[in-house]
This record gives C-alpha cells, sequence and structure tokens, in this order.
C-alpha cells in the first residue's frame, strides 16, 4: 500500500527536530531547592516599565482547597485581599480550584495576582543563548477579573491586551523573536482599566521554542 502522505513524514520530522522546547512555564514553576536556579524569575514592578523587584517569599500554601506554591511580595495568607498580593502562583494538585462564583482554575496551573496599588505580577525569562525563539503566551482571567497583560523584552513592551470578565483569554505568538545570552522576556499582569485588583487573579502559560 502507498504510504499517506509520504511528504509530510519527512517534512514533519524535519520540523519536529528543528523545534526544540527551551522552555515551558508550567513545568518549570518549582520552589524545590534542590533543583536549582532555573531561568524562570517571579517578581513585580510597580511601574509597568519600572524597576523589576524578586518576589521575598516563597512558600507553599492552600488555596480554595488545592494546594499551591506561592511566590509574593509579602508572604500573607494568599486569601486574605489585604495582604496577599501581589504574587504568583502554581496550582499543584489534581483537581481544578473552584472558588468564588465563576473562579475556575486548572489543575497544573500558572496564575498570577496584581497588587492592591496597580503592581504588576511579572514571570521573567532569562534567555539562557542567543537564538530567533518561537513564543507563544497565553493569559486568560480565571474569574470575573479585569486585567492589563503584556509581554516584554528588556523593560520593553512587545505587545499588550485588555482582559475583562470571566473567563476571557488573550493568545501572543512571536515567531523568530530574536534574545540574546543576558537578555529577558517579561510577561506582567496588571490591575486593568478599571484600576482595582479584586478579582483579577489570571492564568498565564509560555512555551518557547528555537
Ligand atoms: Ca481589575
Amino acid at each position: 500500500m502507498r504510504p499517506i502522505l509520504p511528504w509530510c513524514a519527512a517534512v514533519c520530522a524535519i520540523f519536529a527536530f528543528a523545534a526544540t522546547t527551551a522552555t515551558d512555564l508550567e513545568r518549570e514553576f518549582s520552589i524545590d531547592p534542590a533543583k536549582g536556579p532555573s531561568n524562570w524569575t517571579f517578581g513585580w514592578k510597580d511601574e509597568l516599565q519600572g524597576s523589576f523587584l524578586q518576589f521575598p517569599h516563597r512558600f507553599p500554601s492552600e488555596f480554595w482547597g488545592a494546594s499551591v506554591i506561592v511566590h509574593s511580595r509579602t508572604g500573607g495568607p494568599v486569601t486574605e485581599s489585604s495582604t496577599c498580593c501581589p504574587l504568583i502562583l502554581k496550582h499543584v494538585g489534581d483537581r481544578p480550584v473552584l472558588g468564588a462564583p465563576g473562579f475556575r482554575l486548572a489543575a497544573g496551573s500558572v496564575m498570577l495576582h496584581p497588587g492592591p496599588k496597580g503592581e504588576y505580577s511579572v514571570a521573567r525569562w532569562a534567555c539562557p543563548a542567543a537564538s530567533h525563539y518561537t513564543l507563544e503566551a497565553s493569559f486568560a482571567t480565571v474569574g470575573y477579573g479585569s486585567t492589563d497583560v503584556h509581554v516584554g523584552k528588556n523593560n520593553h513592551i512587545l505587545a499588550s491586551a485588555s482582559l475583562n470578565g470571566i473567563r476571557t483569554r488573550h493568545d501572543f505568538y512571536f515567531s523568530r523573536l530574536e534574545c540574546h545570552h543576558g537578555e529577558s522576556l517579561e510577561f506582567s499582569v496588571g490591575y486593568g482599566d478599571n484600576r482595582n485588583f479584586t478579582g483579577d487573579s489570571t492564568s498565564l502559560s509560555v512555551r518557547i521554542a528555537k
């Protein structure tokens, strides 16, 4: 029997070989110190293009009954709005988090929440080597929030979007994004047009390949 699409077998194999995953945020998120440093750093900025400050607190916690790993500025309880944020966390359980009405965070997700004064929660990836990278990033509200989301490079904004309402989503895609060793890509979440951080939890997935 004649092979189906024999050209695809060859071409697809070439692409599969050529596209090497450089990072996957959800996969690499860890607080295990034994794993050593990764190229990801989590922190916040008071201004979108201001100074990046790394979260000083890193701890396991409970979030609406689910196990999460948290990086935050204050180290306070993640469900206490007066002290929680800005933060970034990963849901490490095996069931979705179902919180307030409309709130749903899938297992394995990474979530950012901005601060009460408009501080941006930021995930930063340091380019390990000079290359042209393919970047896919997806932001989505996990509740009823309104946020502004951004992809940047070296503190320069490449693209932005606004999210409003229950589980709204925006995907960013860049092909052949040049990045050198010592440079960084940033993924930021602010408190949006309503200038209020209540309900602004936003999931983020990032995959970068070269
Ligand atoms: Ca908001």
